[in-house]
């Protein structure tokens, strides 16, 4: 079993994290250079970390990653812990349009009608788990501490001045050694 991804990326983290205590290869690549795209494209049209390959079969999409690997597991997943997943991945997806809009100098200051969109979406669903941080199954802590972890790093905002539960909850959290052993290198 080989996992294609980067140690920065939130996706391929919340992967190798439920892939602890497996035996697998970690191949790493910068999914945005372009020797990583040229190396993605070999792998699939989507250019997106991360690929579990499994025998033949390239798997992508860390949720479809997730759910192979569970059911392998004999894990099924509750729909509202699906829901909740569902929701953090919507954190990471619109955090990484706002950071695009900002990298690529297409709107840096947040201001143009996507712009305004997207920040409505990350504000509204992390009223949420501000609000159930501490109800959350593993699964579900793991993924948002990938997505708070990765909020912070790449500086996308200010996020812990509004939502203090979240941060109690993240500065707990990093403690942990399976978060330590998957860090992002800073
Ligand atoms: N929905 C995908 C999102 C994966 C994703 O966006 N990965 C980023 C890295 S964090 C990537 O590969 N970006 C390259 C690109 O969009 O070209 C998943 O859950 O796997």
């Amino acid at each position: 079993m080989k996992l294609i991804g980067s140690t920065t990326s939130p996706y391929v983290r919340k992967i190798r994290l439920l892939l602890e205590g497996q035996d697998y290869e970690f191949e790493t690549l910068q999914a945005l250079s372009p020797e990583g795209v040229k190396t993605l494209k070999s792998y699939g049209p989507l250019m997106r970390v991360p690929i579990l390959i499994v025998e033949d079969q390239k798997i992508f999409d860390s949720t479809i990653i997730a759910e192979y690997l569970l059911e392998k597991k004999g894990i099924t997943l509750s729909l509202q812990e699906k829901l909740n997943l569902k929701l953090i991945d919507e954190v990471c997806d619109t955090c990484i349009e706002l950071f695009k809009q900002k990298v690529w100098n297409i709107d840096t200051e947040w201001k143009d009608k996507r712009s305004v969109k997207l920040l409505d979406r990350l504000f509204s669903t992390l009223d949420v788990f501000e609000g159930s941080v501490d109800q959350l199954s593993d699964m579900e802590s793991d993924w948002l501490y990938c997505s708070l972890d990765w909020l912070t790093f790449r500086d996308i905002m200010d996020w812990q001045s509004r939502y203090p539960k979240l941060e109690s909850f993240y500065l707990t959290s990093q403690k942990l050694e399976k978060y330590k052993s998957t860090a992002i290198p800073r």
